[in-house]
């Protein structure tokens, strides 16, 4: 069998430089974190994770949902580190201070969404989690510390619960994905360097949105239906797995585009740029595709709220090339 080398020797090997020391400690809270909610999504409704909030279980216990749980899990173990000034999650309005016993001399910045995709929990569908590293002006951060774009992050990863538990990141020099060996406990790097097939004919979007949607996404979704006899000369595959983790996984292994596009319903897109958007955008560049709103660069966009959204499409570059010339044409 291939001896494959565990995350924690990859990242003292690998994390060097002014932001090394950092980052190894941060990763290591991220990994534990991790492995905590794949134990808890695993467990599902045996554990009683799957209920509401305020419901009450048969000994009269109040359930958590398993996005509570998962926050609660990510926020526990990614404070420990010393190195965290602050962090953002999806599933909570304000930011969130660090814990006092915990505090040091942290001036980095942790946004995360812990449980992506969690319409799918009931369903024993995969979901995953996704996190975001910035760098603090200051140690005390205030909210312009952490409005910064994209472009400005130093690390950017997911996890995704699938067939099995994968990490997957990058810091800026391509990405590395690893799989949790349960014989272990230890994520394994199983798929290093991991790029964006050049060539698709694999497309992901809610179809159900299409009469929603602004004319340059139903050009290319329109051309991509006409297969063969149309202009692509190609016929085209689609996947809807409603979980952006398990989608841009599925583009970074075989191929293809995510596209969560602004429509006349959600004017603004449903993704969020700090924990959904930019996180994924950084690694699909950093595997050689590309990622835009329809008229902007993902990973420039200017944030002006934590929980601000956007139009999202990423995957292989010369079909977002595409998107992006289509959306010119009518803008
Ligand atoms: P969530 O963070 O509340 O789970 O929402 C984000 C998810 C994405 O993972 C996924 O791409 C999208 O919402 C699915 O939306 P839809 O309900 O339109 O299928
Ligand atoms: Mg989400």
């Amino acid at each position: 069998m291939t001896k494959h080398i565990k995350i924690s020797d990859f990242l003292k090997q690998h994390l060097q430089g002014e932001h090394g020391v950092a980052l190894n400690a941060i990763l290591s809270d991220v990994v534990d974190a991790c492995k905590k909610i794949a134990v808890a999504i695993d467990k599902g409704a045996v554990a009683g994770n799957m209920g509401s909030l305020g419901s009450e279980n048969v000994q009269g216990e109040v359930q958590k949902a398993l996005d509570v749980i998962t926050n609660d899990i990510f926020v526990e173990a990614c404070q420990r580190s010393g190195y965290v000034a602050g962090m953002v999650s999806e599933e909570l309005v304000d930011v969130i201070d660090v814990a006092d016993e915990h505090k040091k001399n942290g001036d980095y910045l942790l946004m995360f969404d812990p449980l992506d995709g969690s319409s799918n929990v009931n369903v024993n569908i995969s979901v995953g989690t996704i996190f975001s590293i910035l760098k603090s002006a200051s140690k005390k951060p205030d909210l312009a510390d952490y409005l910064q774009s994209g472009a400005a992050q130093i690390c950017a990863g997911y996890a995704l619960y699938g067939t099995s538990t994968m990490l997957v990141f990058t810091t800026g020099n391509g990405v590395n994905g690893f799989t949790l060996d349960a014989d272990s406990n230890e994520f394994l790097l199983t798929h290093p360097n991991m790029q964006i097939a050049k060539e698709t004919q694999e497309f992901a979007i809610n179809m159900s949105n299409y009469r929603f949607w602004r004319e340059p996404v139903q050009r290319y979704i329109d051309e991509c239906l006409q297969g063969e006899e149309g202009d692509r000369k190609k016929d085209f595959n689609m996947r809807w797995v409603a979980s952006m983790v398990a989608e841009v996984h599925r583009i970074l292994v075989r191929g293809g585009v995510f596209m969560y596009p602004t429509d006349t319903k959600s004017r603004s897109g449903k993704l969020r740029l700090m924990y959904e958007a930019n996180p994924m955008s950084f690694i699909v560049e950093q595997a050689g595709g590309a990622s835009t709103t329809g008229s902007q660069r993902i990973l420039e966009v200017q944030p002006s709220g934590i929980h601000q959204r956007v139009p999202v499409m990423m995957g292989c570059k010369s079909e977002i090339d595409r998107i992006a010339a289509y959306h010119q044409v009518t803008a």
